[in-house]
């Protein structure tokens, strides 16, 4: 281990016989050196966690909500404290540049801040009921224990949107992280233990989290006494997740791939829509499910923006994300470069002229995967272009109507971030019409990805449906009961149905 992950590590609480002397190597791509060596927990481990959530859901789910929001602002506070010490491990593990591994922290301080209201605010309607005397309403109840997968690109975020909101709901959760960011993932138990021993009369076990591989995974989603599966990565865990969830009536909330367009007509600002695409495209190094992989720009713009994209491109500095300057950090693996080899490969057959995409850095750095931004000029959306790859690469596309504009930005599997900038208020409110955009979010002159925490997140289609974060996302981590409460004394059956003797 490096002494900086060492003491990154302790000032964070994590004690250094947690992160070494393990059988999980833990690698950090900036340079590919090893940066821990983690204990990994076996199927069986689950189970008994599992268990352990369980017993704890039994108590905190009678905890009034207010106050169990009172540990989720405990362990926002936490995170104020420790955000330069916790972004800067993301930058280690994950490879963001700090302003990102600083953003990533932010996000879950801001999901903190709003589950914390939210506490004081799980209501369910009253309804007008066709019986005299009669009264109905619902009411959300806490659910159980929530199990969280969560992928490499947002370590810790994504765990804290699912997380604050299910803690303040009443449920317990248990978490796998990706086998890629282990480290990020003990740092952040950490800090919520510091928390929890803040808080009097915390039941134990209210968090978890279980290093492992696929069949400690495999072991949560088919555990019956898990009852919602809130999975982000891939279409295909996905889909391995969905069926098995979905076989034993769990309640599953999938965020998965993302192909993100943005559409750029003639009346747009072009540059705002040069930052917004470079962004978009670029930042995270391309590894964001938001991030924008599409540029539909019409005709008569498109030569002029497609240029300055590519001058842009051209000029963003690639090197160690902690280092000050850098806003290109490295790919999370040698796959992933070679994912975006095989894709550039792909597209050039399928016609495409491809600027950059090399492999940057390789001697400074032998042991990690850089890559310059690339751009490439398609001639139409070929199968490549449909396809998600976690890389920084952009395809730009040419249309002439609106209409055609969105029928290819919608003509993928994917449904979870798009957008369009234009001046003209007819284009922009069809883009969020019934028949714009598909999918799950839907932005106007900003780009796709930097979502903020307070609307609901995810999208349609492969990207699985679910929802997240902010607006009315705590309902999927709660029950719904309908309760109808007779105080008169008469008992009239609804319908007007006669039962009697
Ligand atoms: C992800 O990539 O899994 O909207 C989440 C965004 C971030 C979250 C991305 N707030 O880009």
């Amino acid at each position: 281990m490096t002494s900086t992950t060492h003491d990154l590590l302790a000032a964070l609480g994590v004690p250094a016989a947690a992160a070494t002397g393990g059988s999980m190597t833990v690698r950090s791509p900036i340079d590919g050196a090893v940066i821990g060596a983690v204990h990994e927990a076996e199927a069986a481990d689950m189970a008994e966690a599992v268990a352990r959530a369980h017993a704890a859901f039994l108590a905190w789910r009678n905890v009034p909500a207010p106050k169990r929001g009172e540990l989720v602002r405990l362990f926002g506070e936490e995170l104020r404290a420790h955000k330069a010490d916790l972004a800067r491990l993301v930058s280690l593990e994950a490879g963001k540049v700090t302003s990102e591994g600083e953003g990533e922290v932010q996000e879950m301080i801001d999901i903190c801040d709003f589950a914390v209201g939210l506490s004081r605010q799980l209501h369910g309607l009253t309804i007008a009921s066709e019986r005299p005397g009669h009264r109905m309403m619902e009411q959300y109840l806490p659910l159980g224990v929530v199990g969280i997968i969560s992928a490499f690109n947002f370590p810790v975020a994504v765990w804290a949107w699912n997380s604050a909101l299910a803690l303040v709901c009443g449920d317990t959760c248990v978490w796998k992280p990706s086998e890629k960011t282990p480290l990020t993932a003990l740092a952040t138990q950490a800090l919520f233990e510091k928390a929890v021993a803040r808080y009097a009369g915390a039941p134990a076990y209210l968090s978890q989290v279980l290093i492992g591989g696929a069949s400690v995974g495999e072991a949560m989603v088919d555990d019956p006494r898990v009852a919602l599966v809130s999975a982000t990565g891939s279409t295909r865990m996905g889909r391995a997740v969905g069926p098995r969830v979905a076989a034993r009536f769990g309640r599953c909330l999938l965020e998965l791939g993302g192909n993100n367009a943005i559409i750029v007509t003639p009346s747009a600002d072009l540059d705002l829509a040069v930052r917004g695409i470079l962004f978009g495209a670029y930042g995270t190094a391309g590894q964001r499910c938001t991030t924008t992989r599409r540029v539909i720009a019409h005709e008569s713009i498109h030569d002029e923006l497609v240029a300055r994209l590519d001058r842009a491109r051209a000029q963003l500095k690639i090197g160690s994300p902690i280092e000050a300057g850098n806003l290109i950090g490295p790919l999370i693996d040698k796959a992933g470069f070679d994912a975006m080899q095989a894709a550039l490969a792909a597209a050039r057959e399928q016609g495409g002229e491809v600027s950059g995409g090399d492999r940057a850095l390789a001697q400074q750095y032998p042991q990690a995967w850089y890559a310059t931004p690339a751009l490439v000029r398609m001639p139409a959306q070929t199968d490549i272009v449909k396809h998600e790859t976690f890389a920084p690469i952009l395809y730009t596309l040419k249309y002439k109507t609106l209409d055609e504009a969105i029928a290819l930005q919608n003509d993928v599997p994917q449904g979870l971030s798009s957008a369009i900038f234009t001046n003209d208020i007819r284009e922009a409110e069809t883009f969020v019409s019934a028949s714009g955009s598909d999918c799950g979010i839907a932005n106007v002159n900003i780009g796709t990805s930097g979502a903020e925490i307070g609307g609901a997140f995810g999208g349609e289609k492969e990207t699985g449906g679910g929802r997240e974060s902010g607006s009315d996302a705590w309902k999927a981590y709660m029950r719904r009961t309908t309760n109808t409460v007779n105080y008169s004394r008469e008992l009239p059956l609804a319908q007007g149905v006669k039962f009697d003797v």
